[in-house]
């Protein structure tokens, strides 16, 4: 595409819209899909819906058309964002971040991608940045194969969470970076969904082995033949060849510095995960015994796996079925002494061994991203400024949502609240500080959900879940779960946000009402194995899981953080660093459940553009000052204006070209009742007197180019 010969449809910038409403916002952003414009600005920040067809919008030639471009000069398009983005921090020497947000199968990934391929497209090059620029990029498929899985809304889900960093030198090179990865949604290996498949790598891996290396891991090329992958009996994505995406993945591992040898490490610990899966328990046969032992035939299944992990097969039989107890003896003494498992307990041992060492291998495939980006081999961390992306899993609501999906909704309304914060809040705070009169525009804060969940007093949903599992740590499963939902109904009863039906819990998240089912939030919350089970693996003869195990700490009396505390540490610090960069936004809107090109579900559309406020966006950008710009870039911008102006004026400091501007500006009648002066910037009140100047400017400025040009003639 070459974006300036285009029609627009509706307005490129919702501040200029004719009927400045939630259906207004609807009307414009539909007209536009359905012409393929799919990007759309309120002001900085840019929308995006999805057109779930691929546009030929993403190519050079239009990278080269926004490089050394002004956002107000060009039609949307993420890659005027990046622009903007990729600038500003050149220009600034300060960090940036582009937050990306939307519901599930909304766009945020690709939209990251996107903005990822415009950056190493239009910076500099040379050979150390180019490694830079392809382990970055690789780092996608790679992470997306271990860390994305088809759900029912979003055949490429992430379920995970990113925070890209790229740092540059100050010549705008790339020179290193540096993921964060949030939360992997570790549940999906031992039970994906009705309907949903496991992580990609499974089902890559057995189409795209050869015959060869199939035998070597003991493995059959059919997904139906392993549990944890035929129990949701989902096996295919249209459109997806996973030998072609295993090929993709391989190579990823290879361009991020990953040998050979441990590249073969990673995919024998995928095999081991899937017999493991296929390893079935039984009552015990003796009368009156409690207990449960392995179903014989899947003997081979556990001995498969153990020996590809390299561990002892009698050890891991033993510590499925009985399971070690440690309590506290009057006097301060621990008691240990082991419990027999019943089957479904033996079961669920045998998937927590199987999440957490997927999860190891997930954190280690990150950390040797990390390696390959590593900056301070590179550079002097504090000469570099950098661009962070962050790509979550977007806003969930399924038939059943669990802890990770609580976990997930949490984040999402984390960064809800940081766009609160900095447009709605902050925009209208700048008409304070500026000295504007202003009349404030309502929103809905919901800094109040947020509270309900990671406050600490009163104690919010994350502080009852671990006081519960702290103060039953010695009982199993559904007791927990049960106390827990008792705890949180007596603190929270009456809340807005809060209700409780049954074993259910009801949260009225910004996005949307979630019933969150309380079962197994114990257990999930408790994240790590018992120091028993990670000593066993600690003995593993095994290089790769030598190096995910050899150094956890097993001492018992030291209590593991638990998840919930994790993704709230986490989540603040990425709160913290987010806030210390200049922001920019991407707001993805998915415009039907259907994945269908050419259709916007208006209904569906409508809710989106409502709980993203877009409207109240609209309307703090439009009610306010469609324009606000400091007085130096103004004058620059608008010098040809009038004679006053029309000097050298480089140089002018913010209050000399106040002057000058104040002085010009008595020459454009229909400007003096629209321009405030604020004590840096200079507002103007309507779009239409903001794009009245800029038409003046352009034809004033093409008059000066065929004078210029004559002179050339004549000359
Ligand atoms: V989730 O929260 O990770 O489940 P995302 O990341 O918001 O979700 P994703 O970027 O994966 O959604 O997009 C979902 C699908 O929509 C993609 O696989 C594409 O098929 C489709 N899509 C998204 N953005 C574009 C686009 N700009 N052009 C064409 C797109 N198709
Ligand atoms: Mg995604």
């Amino acid at each position: 595409m070459v974006a300036m010969e285009r029609r627009v449809v509706g307005v490129d910038d919702m501040v200029l819209l004719p009927s400045v409403s939630d259906t207004g916002i609807l009307e414009n952003l539909k007209a536009r899909h359905g012409s393929d414009q799919i990007y759309t600005f309120i002001g900085h920040v840019l929308v995006c819906v999805n057109p779930y067809k691929w546009l030929d919008i993403y190519n050079e030639q239009t990278m080269r058309y926004y490089a050394h471009k002004q956002r107000i000069d060009v039609p949307p398009h993420v890659f005027a964002t990046a622009e903007e983005t990729y600038r500003t921090m050149v220009r600034e020497e300060e960090n940036q971040c582009v937050i990306i947000s939307g519901e599930s199968g909304a766009g945020k990934t690709e939209a990251s991608k996107q903005i990822q391929n415009y950056i190493a497209g239009i910076s500099g090059s040379g050979a150390g940045v180019d490694k830079i620029k392809r382990t970055f990029l690789e780092s996608n498929p790679l992470l997306e194969a271990f860390g994305n899985a088809k759900t029912v809304r979003n055949n490429n889900s992430s379920r995970f969470g990113k925070y890209f960093e790229l740092l540059f030198d100050q010549a705008g090179r790339p020179q290193g970076g540096n993921v964060t990865n949030y939360l992997l949604e570790k549940s999906r290996v031992v039970k994906p969904g009705k309907a949903e498949r496991n992580f990609h790598i499974f089902y890559q891996v057995l189409a795209g082995l050869p015959q060869g290396a199939l035998e070597k891991f003991a493995l059959s090329s059919d997904p139906r033949d392993y549990h944890y992958l035929n129990v949701s009996k989902c096996f295919n994505i249209d459109d997806i060849d996973d030998i072609v995406e295993f090929e993709a993945t391989t190579q990823a591992m290879q361009h991020v510095g990953i040998k050979k040898k441990q590249i073969e490490l990673v995919i024998q610990t995928i095999a081991a995960i899937l017999h493991l899966g296929n390893v079935e328990f039984e009552p015990l046969q003796v009368k009156d015994a409690e207990g449960s032992r392995m179903h014989p035939s899947t003997a081979t299944s556990l001995a498969n796996a153990c020996a590809l992990l390299g561990l002892d097969v009698d050890a891991m039989e033993h510590a499925f079925s009985y399971k070690w107890l440690h309590t506290m003896a009057p006097g301060g003494k621990i008691e240990s002494y082991e419990v027999p498992q019943n089957p479904d307990q033996a079961r669920s041992q045998r998937d927590a061994i199987a999440k957490h060492i997927y999860e190891c291998l997930f954190d280690f495939l990150v950390e040797r991203v990390n390696h390959a980006l590593d900056i301070e081999k590179q550079m002097d961390k504090d000469d570099a400024s950098s661009i962070g992306i962050l790509d979550i899993y977007g806003f969930e609501i399924f038939d059943m949502n669990g802890f990770e999906q609580f976990c997930i909704n949490y984040v999402n309304e984390k960064l809800q609240q940081i766009f609160i914060e900095l447009t709605l809040q902050s925009e209208q705070a700048e008409y304070a500080q500026e000295g504007i009169t202003w009349t404030p525009i309502p929103f809905f804060n919901n800094k109040v959900v947020c509270d309900l969940i990671e406050a600490r007093n009163p104690p919010g949903i994350f502080y009852i879940l671990d006081d519960t599992i702290k103060t039953m740590h010695s009982r199993q499963g559904d007791s927990v779960d049960a106390t827990f939902l008792d705890k949180l109904t007596s603190v929270h009863k009456g809340h807005p946000h809060f209700s409780k039906r049954g074993r259910v819990f009801e949260i009225k998240h910004y996005a949307g009402n979630v019933q969150y089912n309380i079962m197994g939030f114990g257990e999930a919350n408790k994240e790590s194995l018992t120091k028993d089970i990670l000593g066993i693996l600690q003995q593993s003869s095994n290089k790769l899981m030598q190096y995910l195990f050899g150094d956890i700490d097993t001492d018992e009396s030291k209590k593991p953080i638990t998840a919930g505390t994790k993704i709230r540490t986490q989540c603040a610090a990425l709160v913290t660093a987010l806030m210390d960069c200049q922001p920019h936004y991407v707001r993805c809107i998915k415009s039907n459940d259907n994945k269908q090109a050419n259709h916007v579900d208006d209904k569906r559309v409508l809710h989106q553009i409502q709980y993203l406020g877009l409207l109240e966006n609209v309307k703090v950008r439009r009610a306010g000052y469609a324009y606000r710009g400091d007085y130096g870039r103004f004058l620059d911008r608008f010098k040809w204006l009038s004679k006053e102006t029309s000097g050298d004026f480089r140089g002018s400091d913010g209050n000399g070209a106040k002057a000058i501007i104040k002085a010009a500006i008595k020459h454009i009648p229909a400007l003096k009742d629209e321009v405030q002066w604020g004590k840096s910037m200079v507002f103007i009140r309507s779009p239409e007197t903001y794009f009245a100047l800029e038409l003046l400017r352009d034809t004033t400025f093409g008059h000066y180019v065929v004078k210029i040009q004559r002179a050339w003639i004549k000359y």
